[in-house]
């Protein structure tokens, strides 16, 4: 598709073309972590705040989403409510993007349709708070998420706090290994666990500094090889919640996911729900924090990789 036939369905807020085209560091965020993965109104403070901090570093945040169709990278106040509120917004990962544009509907955007979202616009950094993953028992079930696939073949760098436990870690990054993606800590030895520091998983590269990241995606692109790169940023010590306290309360989830016979792409939501009732709220301030955190790395990738 020529590119003037691309922009026909997107709609790039002044801001982020104007960053964008002249190499500033711009910083793409998601909008099913609004919709189906934080409570309103908890969502909506967390949609402001995690684009100040993006700002406080110099860098141009870039909220993604599809509203009544169209390709929204950037939104304005009345978007954020509307992803917020979650009314009739459908969670929009790659094989649903033709549906709901042809559709004119409304949806949010995983990690793998934010990734092709932000590659579209020529933005290369993205922080979220989790990827989907390998899920458990996914050997059988083959419910692995689209954002694996993503991140093999679309050229953006990823910001997460690893995966949570409700996912087959181990086979995650089988998965990524098996694509050729880069799996990078940031500052760091061990793959995060979402909620906890590690997961008993290593990294590839324990890359010191943003700008050592930056210079590694750098690499990457400049040699040709393409797709994408995950960075896992630890959530920052003192909002870390206890392993064996987590892997519990992630058990009993996926044992009411069970039994509400839940699948496919309504787990995640569901799980990350039913955690967030399980802890008393608490998880969900670690969720919160985390997402800042990867904000600010994020942030400061982007400024690193605008000077190279
Ligand atoms: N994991 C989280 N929080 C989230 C998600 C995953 O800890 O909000 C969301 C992200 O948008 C991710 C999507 O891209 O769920 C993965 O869903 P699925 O497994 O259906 O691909
Ligand atoms: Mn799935």
């Amino acid at each position: 598709m020529s590119e003037r036939n691309l922009l026909q369905f997107m709609d790039i807020k002044p801001e982020v073309q104007e960053a964008v085209s002249a190499g500033k560091p711009v910083v793409a965020l998601e909008s099913t972590i609004l919709s189906h993965g934080m409570p309103y109104p908890e969502n909506l403070g967390f949609a402001h705040d995690v684009e100040a901090i993006v700002r406080a570093q110099g860098a141009v945040p870039a909220t993604m989403a599809i509203v009544d169709g169209r390709l929204k990278v950037g939104l304005n106040e009345a978007e954020v409510m509307r992803m917020c509120e979650a009314k009739d917004v459908r969670k929009v990962s790659r094989r649903d993007l033709p549906i709901v544009v042809a559709r004119k509907l409304t949806g949010a955007t995983t990690v793998a349709t934010t990734m092709i979202l932000a590659n579209m616009a020529g933005i290369r950094i993205f922080a979220t708070g989790g990827i989907g993953g390998v899920h458990r028992g996914g050997q059988d079930s083959m419910d692995i998420s689209a954002d694996l696939q993503e991140l093999a073949h679309t050229p953006v760098a990823v910001v997460c706090a690893g995966a949570k436990m409700i996912l087959d870690i181990g086979r995650t990054l089988e998965y990524l290994e098996t694509m050729g993606v880069p799996v990078l800590g940031l500052n760091t030895d061990d793959f995060p666990a979402f909620y906890c520091r590690k997961s008993g998983y290593g990294v590839d590269c324990n890359a010191k500094t943003p700008a050592e990241v930056a210079a590694i995606a750098h690499a990457k692109w400049s040699l040709g090889l393409g797709g994408g790169m995950l960075i896992g940023n630890p959530v920052p010590q003192e909002y870390a919640m206890d392993f064996g306290k987590m892997s519990a309360v992630i058990d009993r989830a996926l044992a009411q996911a069970d039994e509400a016979g839940v699948k496919g792409k309504d787990i995640t939501p569901f799980l990350l729900a039913h955690i967030v009732e399980l802890t008393g709220g608490d998880s969900l301030k670690t969720n919160i924090q985390l997402a800042f955190n990867n904000a600010r790395a994020a942030a400061q990738i982007a400024v690193e990789l605008a000077k190279l």
